[in-house]
């Protein structure tokens, strides 16, 4: 009855805020999801994203899928971090050496997108954030990996409104601001990753470029916006392989690689999740005592493209490795 993306029969995890952008994990044996905090506001709808106007995050958490889930409040707030103007976007967390780390994108003075880290002792917050954005890092959407050598990755990138076609050059080129990126037959904008340093708070040897190859061995083109990487980086490992998944952007599909490096290349494996309400499309996978799942959102609780709500819906694996949604 329902297509692959259609998930308006399924009741979002906390309806009393509006929640958007989940990165779970599972920290001590509870589900932790960090997600973004959508909140009312008079601006209107444009596809830089201005109408994404977020001021804090929330932590919730939840001891199984489908059992109570807990809002542990307010747990940063954008008065509180020194180098923020607005717009706190879609967050990450990851825990090293006992502490807690919350990645976040949001604007500085100059009103472009940096990425800040914010540390608590334990996964609920609160989370105090460093005083300057994590040096040399840019545009939205940090997903951070930690591997089972306990090195740590942080993903990110997003296009349009994220900003990242304004960094082609390694510099920030104020040309391309706005909803705008490369046309034609070269390759498309690339995702970045930056391996971190031992204290989890700046990158130990600069940003690269993530390659998302097709089935040829090329770069996804331009031109292919279905396949092409637009925001909403994530990263999880399954046998040994490395999933790259991702949103499309204007297309909204979720989409993902696989590859045999946390630093790629990643190869172009299919779809996830066909368009939902809204126009955004934004997860993460998690393993949960064994079995798979996708947290995503839409805008089902309120029918507005800023106001939306998280989901969770299990993933399989066929004997290929590739990823299907179980209903
Ligand atoms: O929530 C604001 C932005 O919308 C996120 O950073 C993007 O991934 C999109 O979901």
């Amino acid at each position: 009855m329902y297509s692959a993306g259609a998930s308006s029969h399924i009741q979002p995890l906390v309806s009393h805020i509006y929640t958007a952008d989940p990165s779970a994990h599972v920290f001590n044996d509870r589900i932790y999801i960090y997600p973004s905090h959508d909140r009312e506001t008079d601006i209107e709808d444009n596809d830089n994203g201005d109408q994404y106007d977020m001021v804090d995050y929330h932590v919730f958490s939840m001891p199984s899928i489908g059992g109570k889930v807990t809002d542990h409040g307010p747990v940063l707030r954008q008065e509180d971090i020194p180098w923020v103007s607005k717009q706190l976007w879609a967050p990450d967390a990851a825990t090293k050496n006992g502490k807690y780390y919350l990645y976040f994108p949001a604007r500085d003075a100059e009103g472009i997108f940096r990425i800040g880290v914010a540390i608590s002792d334990k996964p609920e917050g609160p989370f105090t954030p460093d005083e300057e954005y994590i040096p040399g890092s840019y545009s939205i959407d940090p997903a951070c990996l930690v591997d089972d050598d306990g090195q740590a990755y942080l993903y990110f990138g997003g296009v349009w409104g994220g900003q990242l076609q304004c960094w082609q050059t390694g510099k920030y080129d104020h040309a391309w601001y706005g909803p705008q990126e490369p046309k034609g037959d070269g390759p498309a904008l690339l995702p970045r990753v930056g391996k971190l340093s031992e204290d989890m708070r700046t990158f130990v040897d600069g940003v690269k470029e993530v390659s998302i190859l097709d089935e040829d061995g090329q770069l996804l083109i331009a031109d292919d916006h279905d396949r092409r990487f637009f925001e909403a980086a994530w990263v999880h490992k399954y046998n040994s392989k490395y999933y790259f998944s991702y949103s499309t952007g204007d297309t909204h599909y979720l989409c993902y690689a696989i590859g045999d490096s946390p630093m790629g290349p990643f190869t172009y494996a299919g779809r996830i999740l066909e368009p939902v309400e809204g126009w955004t499309t934004h997860h993460s996978i998690v393993e949960v005592e064994k079995r798979w799942y996708l947290f995503h959102h839409d805008t089902s609780l309120s029918g507005k493209n800023h106001l939306r709500c998280v989901k969770v819906r299990e993933l399989l694996y066929d004997e290929e490795g590739k990823l299907h949604l179980a209903d």
